[in-house]
């Protein structure tokens, strides 16, 4: 029986004659998006159960913005505990997307703000068409990130921009965006959901232990000191091509069989 996410304001599609590619879409467009406890917990909850045909996801947000970050109705009678808690509970859900069983590709456009913004870069690759625009207003709030961004967004684009981002309220523009980092592709307007699909699909044809690696090994390694970053590449490497389907590939390209790589 196919999973049914415990909110209804989040959409669970499958894409593929093989239900390869999930497809998840916040579904709360009155109200840009913005994420309340009961969609993050499905958020999570869809993450940890996705079938095993799912090879990659896409994400992405109905109406005119991706997201506006948290909900701040929900905001207003939190102690500093529960406030603690709250911001525990989206790194719960926000480390299942980032570190859960597939890659995840989020197709932005519109806002991109906030919490929406720490939920794109738990993705692992962004798609971004020429409406996205990107800022922190948690700073013009009175209040700080909680939901993983603070780690994860200076990863994508450097401690100095997120806090200029929250000192100032700058806003970054699709262009803009693109090359300071917030996203990998920058497509025309409306085109950002249909490109993230492609790629996901594409991505999904990859070997799951390529996958794996590149979720699960590569940030980790990034963090490690450089001797045991190559210790750890090495064993993964090692565990990589020893799965029969490594082996199947790299016979296939030397039989001629298998693309070359081409210039794009
Ligand atoms: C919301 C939210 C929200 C919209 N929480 N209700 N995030 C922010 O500070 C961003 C706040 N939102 C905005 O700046 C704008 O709404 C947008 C630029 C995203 C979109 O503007 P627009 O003109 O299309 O929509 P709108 O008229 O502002 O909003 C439509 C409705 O959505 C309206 O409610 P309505 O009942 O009057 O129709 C808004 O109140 C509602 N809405 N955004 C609640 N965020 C883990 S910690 C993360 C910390 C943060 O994310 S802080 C940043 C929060």
């Amino acid at each position: 029986m196919t999973y049914k996410p415990t909110s209804t304001d989040v959409q669970l599609d499958f894409h593929g004659d093989n239900r390869e590619v999930a497809v998840i879409r916040l579904s709360r467009g009155a109200k840009r998006n913005a994420l309340n406890d009961a969609l993050i917990l499905a958020l999570r909850d869809i993450f940890e159960n996705l079938p095993s045909t799912v090879g990659a996801a896409v994400i992405h947000g109905e109406g005119a913005h991706f997201c506006a970050g948290l909900d701040l109705g929900e905001l207003q009678e939190r102690d500093a505990g529960q406030g603690m808690h709250h911001s525990r509970m989206w790194h719960a859900a926000l480390e299942r997307v980032q570190y859960g069983p597939v890659p995840v590709i989020a197709a932005l456009h519109g806002a991109v703000v906030g919490g929406g913004l720490e939920l794109a870069s738990a993705c692992h690759i962004r798609v971004a068409d020429e409406s996205a625009f990107y800022a922190l207003p948690e700073g013009s709030r009175g209040i700080f990130v909680g939901g993983g961004g603070s780690v994860r967004i200076p990863k994508l684009v450097g401690v100095a921009r997120m806090t200029d981002m929250m000192l100032t309220g700058r806003v970054y523009n699709a262009q803009d965006g693109e090359r300071a980092g917030f996203a990998q592709y920058l497509v025309p307007e409306g085109e950002a959901f249909t490109k993230a699909l492609e790629l996901a699909v594409r991505v999904a044809q990859n070997a799951p232990l390529t996958n794996y690696a590149l979720m699960h090994a590569l940030p980790r390694i990034a963090e490690q000191p450089a001797d045991q970053g190559y210790l750890t590449e090495a064993l993964m490497a090692a565990i990589a091509q020893s799965a029969p389907e490594a082996k199947q590939r790299v016979k296939a390209f030397l039989d001629g069989k298998a693309n070359k790589v081409a210039k794009s």
